[in-house]
């Protein structure tokens, strides 16, 4: 039996921008390869009249994160440059689709995009009960998005089909996903809902 999306669920896409893709900046890789899966949940959230939320990295050229800022990461997805772009191939639908930049101030980072965002606020004033959650990076953005999820009270189910991880330690992957079981998450595929 599948899983049929009611009227209380959203679709949130997180980072699915060129600077995490294998070309990109901070590169996760094959993270290009789960854009058709996402479209597909995109097609399918945006058919039902099922609203979409897009998170993006949206951080300040001297962001904290960034190496020689005070942080780990090379440079990436900053505000307005080619490398923050969403994916050109992700069909972003037309309505009923929600930005949700995060990251945004230089002296905060956010891996959660309820963190610092309106999110929380948004998906609640629709009544918003269940989150279908994918993107990238799985052992980062997914994972925090996925925890916050959980943590303000939303049933959450992530994509296993559409998540890729940066892997950065081995294990990371695997460890990220057993944080995200632990705390109640359901993993799904789209052959499973309707
Ligand atoms: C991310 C590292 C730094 C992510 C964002 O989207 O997973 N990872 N900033
Ligand atoms: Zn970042």
């Amino acid at each position: 039996m599948k899983l049929k999306i009611n009227d209380f669920d959203a679709l949130i896409v997180v980072d699915m921008q060129k600077d995490f893709m294998p070309d990109g900046a901070l590169p996760v890789p094959e993270g290009d390869k789960i854009v058709p899966v996402l479209n597909q949940y995109i097609q399918l959230f945006a058919d039902k009249g099922n609203p979409v939320y897009f998170t993006r990295d949206w951080h300040p050229p001297n962001h904290i994160s960034f190496r020689g800022h005070g942080g780990i990461w090379p440079p990436h997805c900053v505000q307005d440059t080619e490398g923050a772009k969403f994916h050109p191939d992700l069909k972003i639908p037309l309505d009923n689709k929600f930005i949700i930049s995060k990251g945004t101030s230089r002296d905060f980072d956010a891996y959660s995009g309820f963190q610092g965002t309106i999110l929380d606020q948004l998906l609640k004033e629709r009544g918003i009960k269940r989150l279908f959650i994918g993107g990238v990076a799985t052992d980062y953005c997914v994972k925090n998005t996925v925890l916050g999820g959980l943590n303000l009270g939303y049933q959450v189910f992530v994509l296993e089909d559409a998540i890729k991880g940066v892997e950065a330690n081995k294990g990371d992957i695997e460890k990220a996903i057993n944080q995200m079981l632990e705390k109640g998450a359901v993993f799904i595929n789209y052959g499973e809902i309707e």
